[in-house]
């Protein structure tokens, strides 16, 4: 094992010193920042996750700012999702895609209002594509990256300690919904959101200077519902069958390919990149579907990854596994992998090889759990 060399060029999050204090191990990079993986023992994050509450830095979850009198036309010529219904204080999954249809990105878009719009973005160069698509369209916006940072709480008991800090109106708010507020000053956005399905909160600090002074806030408030520092959790969110772009999908992915099918509108009156492309996708049928599946192997945890494995049946390509865990709900070795349409509605046996050779897997729609 190694470790990462910091630079000025891989940035840290306002609560990396905070993370650090709590006994932070194991970091990936993520839009180019640090992103914390681990605090050193991954089950008792995964336990707390499932029962109690958990603190994530997740401030690698960069935003891009659109805001202007045509940040609307935008949002939208930049989203493969209808925008048109979308409220004040609402925020969407969405695809991003290349003018061939391909996913570039799975933000959660957030409507702070009729001019301005966050797209908080998973792994990819982003903001480059979004001032560029902005300027060469001419629309009046202004693309930038404002001082947001997501603080997760995530886990059955963050809505208990959020509404502890925040007041009980906090418990009406619905999925993907956000609140512009504070906490003793400390300028939020508080999001019903997160990348696992346990429930919880994203706290959007406003102001980077706040993020050890947030961070304890969060811990001493949650003490009593057992808080602890954890991570995205590449467990459970593999049995919830969350998306991790980038990683699970190939590169000439379309959203279909990677299950945002139902979040993905062609044939809506708006224009939006890769629009034409992804009719033509509907239209000739699928290629891939993105699904689980359970490998008959103990061998998860020393799966030569990164590289996807191929997925093989009767000696031929089918596929690739992306991502493989051991499930401790589950007792089962699971991953996440995009194979044939024909392969998986013929309900075929695969098969992947790892570091004892070949295992026969059982494909199964998403999410496991
Ligand atoms: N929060 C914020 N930004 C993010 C993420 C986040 N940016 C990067 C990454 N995560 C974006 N990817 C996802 C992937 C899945 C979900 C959220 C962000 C998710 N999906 C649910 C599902 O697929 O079941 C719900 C989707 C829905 O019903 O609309 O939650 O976590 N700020």
């Amino acid at each position: 094992m190694s470790s990462i060399t910091l630079s000025p060029r891989i940035r840290t999050s306002p609560f990396y010193e905070a993370a650090v204090a709590a006994g932070l191990s194991d970091v990936t990079v993520y839009n180019k920042m640090i992103l914390p993986t681990s605090f050193g023992d991954l089950k008792a994050e995964y336990d707390r996750l499932l029962g109690r509450v958990a603190i994530w830095d997740v401030g690698a979850e960069r935003q891009v700012e659109i805001v202007g009198p045509d940040a609307a036309a935008c949002a939208q010529y930049l989203t493969a999702r209808d925008l048109s219904k979308m409220k004040e204080g609402q925020g969407k999954y969405v695809a991003m895609c290349d003018h061939d249809g391909r996913i570039l990105n799975d933000p959660v878009l957030m409507k702070l209002s009729g001019n301005r719009y966050w797209f908080s973005l998973a792994d990819h160069d982003m903001l480059l594509w979004c001032k560029a698509v902005a300027a060469e369209k001419g629309f009046d916006v202004v693309v930038h990256e404002p001082d947001v940072s997501p603080l997760g709480v995530q886990g059955p008991l963050a809505e208990d300690l959020i509404a502890d800090l925040f007041g009980d109106h906090i418990r009406e708010l619905k999925y993907f919904w956000f609140l512009e507020t504070s906490l003793d000053g400390i300028p939020l956005v508080l999001c019903r959101s997160g990348w696992s399905k346990q429930g919880g909160f994203e706290l959007f600090l406003q102001d980077g200077s706040f993020g050890t002074e947030l961070w304890n806030k969060v811990v001493a408030a949650g003490e009593k519902y057992g808080i602890g520092p954890g991570a995205p959790n590449h467990v459970e969110r593999v049995e919830s069958g969350l998306l991790s772009w980038g990683g699970d999908n190939t590169p000439d992915s379309n959203p279909f390919e990677v299950g945002m099918g139902r979040y993905t509108d062609v044939d809506i009156d708006a224009d939006f990149i890769g629009k034409a492309a992804l009719q033509t996708v509907v239209a000739e049928g699928i290629g891939r579907l993105f699904v689980g599946l359970i490998v008959d192997t103990d061998a998860a945890d020393d799966w030569p990854l990164p590289e996807r494995t191929l997925v093989m049946l009767d000696g031929n390509q089918v596929g690739t596994l992306g991502a493989i865990v051991y499930s401790h709900r589950m007792q089962k070795t699971i991953g996440l992998a995009q194979i044939k349409r024909e392969v998986v509605e013929a309900g075929s046996l695969v098969e992947v090889t790892g570091p004892n050779g070949a295992s026969s897997a059982e494909i199964v729609t998403l999410p496991f759990l």
